[in-house]
């Protein structure tokens, strides 16, 4: 068919819309809803470009029995047609604003709905709740309109197209237009009707729009102020009611604006989320509004909500399912709502355009504060041929082609959402660069609403300062630096509140650098806070597997092209929302309650309470538990001092420590007291761990009292160390065993710096290969042996190498094995500092297959890092090598312990107990090191017929390297010189 090419007409980006409004939805007098859900079965046809549809898909007479059918809302790609392509930053299509490719795929959609006699008369709209990426829209046959920007409402009035009884409702979607330049966000690329399409039958005259705005005034009243806006002649009844339902105040109406003074005011927080009700009622119509009373302003650089300075503790939220798509029911929704509540979020970024349209609604009720973000982001203009940041942008912005369609994105999430006090910020899109455009759709932002703060993050794009900012509230940076943040706050001068949009990038192992950051989010008022990157994984569920593994699919998966293969997979959750172990990390670093200790010997602690607006004591139940190497010493629980938002009371634990060298450890326990509606009570929202006493340094005894010393025998190549139950072949070539065998089992070991490169090293990785790293070999200089009393001592000079590349390290080490078998090794190391620093340094153990059975003292029970280990404690652990493999759907390096004293590997009758001097880093995987580095999904991982254990000096951090900065120094395995000393035991 021949469209009116309104689809590459930046001009053009709305015929017969209505004039936006916020989100409602009316009810009549008799409280039955003025909206039908038109949402269900429609008959649907894919063509490959527009001209391919048939002219008269749109006429109720058309036949479309042949038709297929594909659920309202969905996205085609999730129903078989087209193809899924990931891509972050490039487009997909040719950069030839605004033309868009001739073979621009297109779904024709057809539905009916019918009304009464008594509907028909009456007025009628359809109401889009969001359609990628435009679509023209028929009634009867007769076109009604056509509308872009696919996250963002659009509506129609009908009433002169229908009929009474039955109407056909005919739409046809392009997959690209002009509006596809600036909808380039990362994600996966999907078409359709996505959202619900209602059909809204109203009277005559009607509530058009209302804006509500809330202010506190001193001696805590509340003021609520409501304009209203009508089709037609109406004489609007305002009331508002508390939560209990009893009205609370009259509305007093002057120049034109209700307003409500409600006398001890219940304040909106997101710990707080309460809500009155405000009832708009006319003639005919009801509309009835959640509304939270809160403030939130900014006072010497300091972000305050009802005069409470706090942080956002937020994550960035896509609508993003691995079924259905940009498909989310409220379901949906509220399990990721659960589960950010659960871990201790407060805040989303409604990442990088407004999500559904209830969204907000169910923040506003379970209390989050909100970013909500324009449906904008072109950053594919910078992966244009020679581009850079700050001029290329003036093709879309600067040069006016998207003014307009930039205000027109920007007012469309505004005036959507902007009754909801959940909403804080208006952000005005993601990653497009500063210009005129911004700036202008900046200014009119502040103006419309100066009651809400204003954020956008590419501003700080401009660096030669051409354009005006000073609307924008709020400093944003993504990825910045600890450094910078340092750096922003180290200059003199009145400054704007500094916000991370993006940071802690959570792709793959990670993030390890959440307590870095959280550190100086505490440190300075004027650190408002951050938004991890990302709440979910984005991945298509492609089946199950043989092995019974959902097969999820990424970026070329698809065999599209171009694509940013699994820089789709950055989220806390995995696609069907598992928890990720960076979102464990996450949530006990933003713990409600952190302790100090203050007295280790009284057993005193300092409670700090991080909540914003809630007493510690209303809020959290306490326990403590007090261990030594992981023996239960005492337990109980400790009644919570009333303690006001960020200060601290003392609490002091009645302990009294063993007179031991174990660790004891005493470790508190933070749950909720009473339950929220997406909490329970009694859930655990955080813990803190305290080392009471101890010896740092222990002592590995080396000999075994009855025992003789074991027998050498020098061969050319091996020296044979052996007892009465063992034989050990040293290679004094490499400076290792090469086979330990007892009791009929054989184990071999080498030394590693090697580990599966994680996403987050996918920088450092090139450092590492052309390091050679990975075919990193030992090889001695010198090998002496000596039989002292009851064991033999070997000592080599070491050099640890790779081909091509220079010496990596040089080391001593003495390896002293006692007559019962045990073997103790003392190394004594300098690192060459000309090359990289080393993903791990340790040895790696070929352990029969028979030894599943794991226990260790260290920290658990989930996989832990220098970097990434508040997630865990302390303790006395037991698991299996399966268990302890975190299955990443890019499979890489995993599942590490930090900081053993011990760990254990066996069978029940045979297995291998390393000690540690001081410490480890240890892991046992099923799978080899190499078979993680290579294989691409999780489904395709094949088990090695040995298991493979760790003992690492220092496994290196994880970060957050794959988006965010460089592993911070003190967590690389970066040791100039150092000395490590553990123990195997059989
Ligand atoms: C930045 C984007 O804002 C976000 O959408 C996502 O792509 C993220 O980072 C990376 O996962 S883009 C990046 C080039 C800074």
């Amino acid at each position: 068919m021949k469209l009116p090419n309104y689809y590459e007409d930046p001009n053009t980006l709305h015929v017969g819309t209505c004039e936006n409004r916020s989100y409602y939805i009316p009810y009549g007098q008799d409280l039955n809803s003025h909206a039908t859900l038109l949402s269900g079965d429609w008959r649907f046809g894919y063509y490959p470009y527009p001209e391919a549809v048939p002219a008269d898909f749109i006429n109720p007479d058309f036949d479309d029995s042949s038709m297929d059918t594909i659920p309202v809302p969905s996205c085609w790609q999730c129903h078989g047609y087209d193809y899924h392509q990931y891509t972050n930053v490039n487009y997909p299509i040719p950069f030839d604003p605004p033309y868009v490719p001739k073979e621009n795929a297109s779904g024709a959609y057809r539905t009916t709905f019918t009304l009464s006699a008594e509907a028909a008369k009456q007025r009628n709209f359809l109401y889009f709740e969001g359609v990628d990426s435009c679509f023209y829209v028929w009634v009867n046959g007769k076109f009604v309109g056509y509308s872009q920007v696919s996250h963002s409402s659009s509506e129609f009035e009908i009433s002169s197209f229908v009929n009474e009884g039955t109407n056909t409702l005919a739409v046809l979607v392009l997959k690209w237009c002009d509006g596809t330049y600036l909808e380039d966000q990362d994600k996966l690329r999907m078409s359709g009707i996505f959202r619900d399409v209602l059909l809204l039958t109203r009277p005559k005259s009607f509530v058009r729009d209302y804006t509500v705005r809330t202010f506190l005034k001193d001696g805590g009243a509340g003021v609520v102020r409501v304009s209203v806006e009508a089709d037609g002649e109406i004489s609007p009844v305002l009331t508002l009611c508390d939560a209990d339902k009893n009205p609370v105040g009259e509305a007093v109406l002057a120049d034109g604006v209700y307003e409500f003074t409600v006398l001890n005011a219940k304040l909106w927080t997101a710990e707080t989320p309460y809500l009155y009700t405000l009832t708009i009622s006319t003639a005919d119509e009801v509309i009835t509004q959640a509304v939270g009373i809160r403030e939130v302003y900014i006072k010497d650089g300091v972000v305050y909500v009802n005069g409470q300075n706090l942080k956002f503790r937020g994550t960035n939220r896509h609508d993003s399912d691995p079924v259905t798509g940009y498909t989310i029911s409220k379901e949906q929704a509220i399990r990721d709502l659960t589960l950010m509540k659960q871990f201790n979020f407060n805040a989303i970024r409604t990442s990088h355009y407004p999500n559904a349209p209830w969204f907000t609604e169910l923040c506003d009720r379970y209390g989050f504060y909100v970013i909500a973000e324009s449906d904008i982001e072109m950053h594919g203009y910078l992966s244009t041929y020679h581009s850079d940041r700050e001029n290329t942008l003036g093709l879309l912005d600067e040069g006016g082609v998207f003014t307009e369609a930039v205000l027109d994105r920007v007012q469309r999430n505004v005036i959507r959402d902007k009754n909801h006090p959940s909403v804080l910020i208006w952000s005005l899109g993601n990653e497009a660069g500063f210009g005129y455009a911004y700036q202008n759709a900046g200014r009119w932002t502040k103006e419309y609403d100066p009651t809400r703060l204003t954020h956008y993050e590419s501003s700080t794009w401009d660096h030669s300062n051409r354009f005006d900012k000073s609307m924008l509230d709020l400093y944003s940076r993504m990825y910045a630096t600890t450094e910078e943040v340092d750096s922003y706050f180290a200059e003199e001068g009145p400054k704007k509140p500094f916000i991370q949009c993006e940071f802690v990038h959570a792709m793959g192992n990670g993030p390890g650098d959440i307590e870095d950051y959280y550190q100086q989010i505490m440190k300075y008022d004027g650190f408002c806070g951050g938004f991890v990157w990302e709440w979910c994984d984005h991945a298509v569920n492609q089946g199950i597997a043989e092995n019974g593994k959902t097969m999820y699919g990424y970026g070329g998966d698809f065999g599209e092209y171009p694509h940013d293969g699994n820089f789709c997979m950055d989220g806390l959750v995995y696609p069907d929302r598992t928890p990720h172990t960076g979102v464990y990390e996450w949530k006990n670093v933003v713990r409600p309650v952190r302790a100090r200790l203050v007295d280790a010997h009284k057993v005193t602690l300092a409670l700090k309470n991080m909540l914003d607006f809630t007493d510690m004591a209303d809020a959290i139940t306490l326990s403590y538990e007090c261990k030594a190497d992981g023996e239960l010493l005492c337990s109980g629980e400790i009644a919570v001092p009333s303690t006001a938002p960020h200060t601290e009371s003392e609490v002091t634990i009645p302990v009294t420590l063993p007179k031991t060298a174990a660790d004891c450890y005493l470790k508190l326990t933070y749950l909720t007291k009473t339950a929220h509606e997406l909490v329970p009570a009694g859930h655990e929202v955080g813990f803190d761990q305290f080392l009471l006493s101890g010896s740092a340094v222990r002592r590995l005894n080396t000999v075994t009292d009855e025992a003789t010393a074991p027998t050498v025998t020098e061969g050319d190549r091996f020296l044979t160390v052996s007892g009465e139950e063992f034989t050990y072949q040293y290679d004094t070539f490499t400076g290792i065993f090469s086979s330990l065998e007892r009791g009929g089992e054989t184990i071999s070991m080498d030394y590693s710096i090697f580990r599966a490169p994680t996403d987050n090293d996918r920088n450092i990785r090139e450092e590492w290969e052309r390091a050679n790293y990975h075919h990193s070999q030992t090889r001695t200089y010198t090998t002496e042996y000596a039989i002292d009393g009851q064991t033999v001592q070997i000592t080599s000079t070491v050099n640890l190498c790779a081909v091509t590349v220079q010496s990596i390290m040089k080391f001593t080490v003495i390896w002293t094995i006692d007559g019962a078998g045990t073997i103790t090794c003392k190394i004594d190391a300098k690192r060459n500092t000309d090359m990289p620093y080393l993903p791990r340094f340790g040895v790696e153990l070929t352990l029969p297959k028979s030894w599943q059975q794991v226990s260790y003292l260290g920290y658990g029970p989930q996989e832990c890092y220098i970097d990434k280990h508040h997630l865990a404690w302390f303790d006395a652990f037991e698991s299996t090598v399966e268990d302890m493999h975190e299955d990443y759907i890019k499979p890489q390096e995993n599942g590490n312990h930090y900081h053993c004293r011990k760990a254990s590997v066996g069978n029940g009758t045979n297995g291998v107990t390393a000690y540690a001097a001081t410490s480890f880093d240890f892991s046992v995987s099923n799978y080899s090191d190499y078979e993680l580095a290579v294989k691409k999904h999780n489904y395709e991982l094949e088990e090695s017929d040995f298991v493979t254990m760790h003992l690492d000096y220092k496994n290196s951090g994880v970060g957050s390297n794959s988006c965010g900065p460089q592993l911070l120094p003190q967590y690389q395995m970066n040791d100039k010189e150092f000395e490590w000393e553990y123990q195997l035991k059989f």
